[in-house]
């Protein structure tokens, strides 16, 4: 058979490979393992990918993307200076010039190269969520999901997918600072056995619009205004609010921007929504509507604005530096997936809201979250650029037993996101950039492009065809089939009329907040509608208060000095739809698995310290995972009372207050004597206090508490449960109430408004 073929196949002596069998069956490319000589290497990237998938166990720390991205990590350590032809380098500090003081050669091929590539550096930034961090880690299923969905990655218990994740703010560009009041994103790419799949979520579950087509309207209305590009990464401006109250759906997404989700304290404390219901699909052809919704181990937990405001200035990286420190200190941080799965007959009895508009949340009291399995991100990118930059999240990444739903912005997101890319990374081959690139193998006859990677061998790149043996064939059930979801209907544009309703959850989301978190919104409203220029803008959306809480409207318009406004006018005049209260939606509500573990603690300290005492509170907080650091005036030693000199690690002016948690003031007359005359000490201690954050005072520390003006009895009259004072003979009980506020984050009893301190 295979001299029969051969004899109708041209054929080339010099590149016999090129026709014949050959071309049929070609040869595995050779790659690297881990640590192996590539001369000596055999493995494939099959072979690595596999063994690195499903049953594998990787060990804690050890990625399994690194054999496929092992292939393209490069090591400059002990190696010669090259061009990118791999010409060595002689001096890379002087262009070849005619003449020591002459002009330069045009012939300088090796200045040439390294400028020209550094003109081109520069990629465009995404147009949105520009700004963001990425990691490594898995996913790791805790059971058989077949009967709902035959996604591989749900296959069975303990099955690890590789992931990278991408956290993200929306509205700032690639400079700007993280702790911006904002939506996060939560884009998590899974490399399954069966092709990528790509969540592409939020921090929220609800999104401003419910049709893709005013996305671009929506996302001009919040960036800086055009005419002089100003505010960054805000949007507390005139165009972002009047687009607001001109659409009305906006008000549900606005009372979670407004609340304190929209400033989170790390990406590891917040949430991640799927938002669209998306449809799981089983080998029976079984669908099934479904949410996704992560859950952090570490707690839901937030900054105040006043602490994020100056967050932003003192370390404008201050989420992307804890996600990465947290990591390569060896906290990985973790999340629980959970789907709330309901069926179609389910859906269409939800009377109150449709599941169709991204605008509404499926209430967890409706449909229960049921845990299927938890990620942890265990591996920083070795290139911000290669990796975190590059990757491309697609919300058209879906594999078998995975679906979409005809929600509207869905649909036109299936769009959009290979489109941008096309832009961004410059041309339709970007899913061959590592970091892209799926572990399940790809055969198709797409060819060439820009910056193509693939060798395609064979002179067949069509389908049907008979000379590759019809090679690569249909997958037929093995492969995606979309639900066959009977459709009738006219061509229109419009939606459907429950999408109509746009405060119902509004109010539920306002109603579950706690008192404090309330109070939170409207100061948050009252900042943003303080920076609107237009008063009739302002009005607008305090009128669209009016309907989701007639005291939520009014607090807002007294401290805009306005009268309430008549409601804004609805669609349809149907009451109100009243849900119970979901605690859920509450901040509060998830405090946390992992105690004080990342929190960051400074021991405030100068010349007469008691060293014995800041060695043991040291040492005990680290015991539990907290990250405790010597803060002094400047670096060196400090002479101490009761035991050697201790180091300072860091001044008070290099890491102010905003980036800790909680701080100590330890023992010694000297010392506080000291402190208490540095003005960055006492903003320092204001700052801790006004961020309602635990303040470990011990002996003379007290002294520092009264010269900063700190009330140790809350409003109400209590004493203060994050101010924990004591004798230094009482260390060991004062460091328990201490770390029992640092675990409960934020003394929020401690809020007035006006802030006493
Ligand atoms: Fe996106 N979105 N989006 N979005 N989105 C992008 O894709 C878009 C929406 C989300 O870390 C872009 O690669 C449209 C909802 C995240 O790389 C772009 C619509 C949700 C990220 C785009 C939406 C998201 C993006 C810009 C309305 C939560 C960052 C660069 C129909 C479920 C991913 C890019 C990363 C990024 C379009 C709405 C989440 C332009 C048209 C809803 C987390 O394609």
């Amino acid at each position: 058979e295979d001299a029969d073929l051969a004899a109708r196949m041209p054929y080339n002596e010099v590149k016999p490979l090129e026709y014949g069998q050959a071309a049929f069956t070609p040869h595995r490319g050779e790659t690297r393992t881990p640590d192996t000589p590539l001369a000596t290497a055999s493995t494939t990237t099959e072979d690595i990918a596999s063994s690195k998938l499903g049953d594998g166990e990787p060990d804690i720390g050890a990625n399994p993307l690194n054999g496929p991205l092992d292939r393209v990590r490069v090591d400059d350590s002990n190696r010669e200076l090259t061009t990118n032809q791999g010409v060595k380098v002689a001096d890379n500090q002087d262009s070849l010039k005619i003449g020591l003081r002459g002009p330069t050669a045009m012939e300088d091929f090796i200045f040439r190269e390294k400028i020209t590539h550094f003109d081109h550096e520069r990629i465009p930034e995404r147009v949105v969520h520009a700004r963001g961090a990425g990691a490594h880690g898995f996913f790791e299923s805790y059971q058989d999901l077949s009967s709902i969905t035959r996604a591989s990655l749900f296959a069975k218990p303990g099955k690890r997918t590789p992931v990278f994740v991408r956290f993200s703010t929306v509205v700032g560009s690639r400079g700007s600072a993280d702790t911006a009041r904002d939506v996060r994103g939560f884009a998590t790419k899974f490399y399954t056995d069966e092709g990528v799949f790509d969540l592409v979520g939020n921090n929220i579950p609800v999104f401003f619009i419910q049709d893709a087509m005013k996305f671009p309207d929506l996302i001009h209305s919040v960036k800086p205004e055009p005419h002089h590009e100003i505010p960054q990464a805000s949007s507390a401006h005139d165009t972002f609010y009047d687009f607001a109250g001109l659409s009305p759906e906006i008000f549900h997404m606005l009372m979670w921007l407004e609340s304190d989700r929209a400033i989170p304290r790390s990406y590891r404390m917040m949430q991640g929504f799927g938002v669209h219901t998306f449809r799981l699909v089983n080998a029976k052809g079984e669908s099934r509507f479904c949410k996704f919704h992560w859950t952090p181990l570490a707690g839901t937990h937030s900054l105040v604005w006043d602490e994020a405001v100056k967050l932003a200035g003192a370390d404008p990286d201050f989420h992307r530096r804890d996600l990465w420190e947290a990591i390569e200190s060896g906290n990985f941080p973790e999340w629980e997936l959970g789907l709330q799965v309901f069926t179609e007959e389910q859906a269409a009895a939800f009377k109150l809201f449709d599941v169709l508009d991204p605008t509404k949340i499926v209430p967890e009291e409706l449909v229960p979250v049921r845990p299927v399995g938890r990620m942890v991100l265990d591996r920083n990118p070795d290139n911000f650029f290669a990796e975190t930059e590059q990757v491309a999240f697609c919300a058209a990444h879906v594999v078998p037993g995975i679906d979409f739903t005809n929600d509207p912005l869905l649909q036109g997101r299936i769009h959009s996101y290979v489109d941008t890319q096309l832009t961004r990374l410059g041309g339709p081959n970007f899913h061959e950039i590592p970091i892209n690139s799926p572990v399940a193998q790809v055969h198709n006859n797409q060819r060439d492009g820009f910056h193509r990677q693939a060798i395609n061998r064979g002179r067949v790149n069509y389908e049907p065809n008979s000379l590759a043996g019809g090679c690569p064939f249909q997958a037929g059930s093995r492969g995606f089939v979309s639900y066959p979801q009977p459709i009738e209907g006219s061509k229109v544009r419009g939606k459907p009329e429950l999408f109509a309703e746009h405060y119902g959850q509004a109010r539920l989301f306002w109603k579950s907040q706690t008192p404090v978190e309330q109070k939170h919104i409207v100061e948050a409203f009252r900042f943003e509608l303080t920076r609107v220029q237009t008063p009739a803008v302002r009005e607008r959306i305090v009128a669209g208060l009016v309907n989701v809480d007639p005291k939520l409207a009014k607090a807002v318009a007294d401290q805009l000095g306005i009268p309430v406004p008549p409601p804004l006018p609805r669609v349809n005049n149907t009451p109100i739809p009243d849900y119970p209260p979901s605690p859920s939606l509450s901040l509060l509500a998830r405090p946390g698995r992992v105690g004080i573990r990342t929190r960051r603690v400074a021991i405030a300290v100068a010349n007469g310290v008691d060293a014995a005492a800041v060695r043991q509170i040291h040492a005990s907080l680290l015991k539990d995972g907290a990250q405790p650091r010597v803060v002094g005036q400047h670096l060196g030693e400090v002479a101490a009372v009761n035991g050697k000199p201790l180091d300072v690690e860091v001044t008070f002016e290099a890491t102010p207050s905003v980036m800790y948690d909680a701080v100590v003031l330890p023992p010694g007359e000297a010392a506080a004597a000291a402190l208490e005359r540095d003005g960055r000490v006492l903003e320092f201690l204001r700052d801790q206090y006004r961020h309602d954050k635990p303040l470990l005072v011990l002996g003379a520390g007290r002294q520092l508490v009264a010269a900063a003006g700190l009330p140790v009895a809350l409003p109400n009259g209590e004493p203060d449960p994050g101010i924990v004072v004591a004798d230094p003979g009482h260390l060991n009980a004062a460091l328990v109430a201490f770390k029992t506020a640092v675990m409960r984050h934020k003394i929020y009893a401690r809020e007035t408004d006006p802030p006493r301190v």
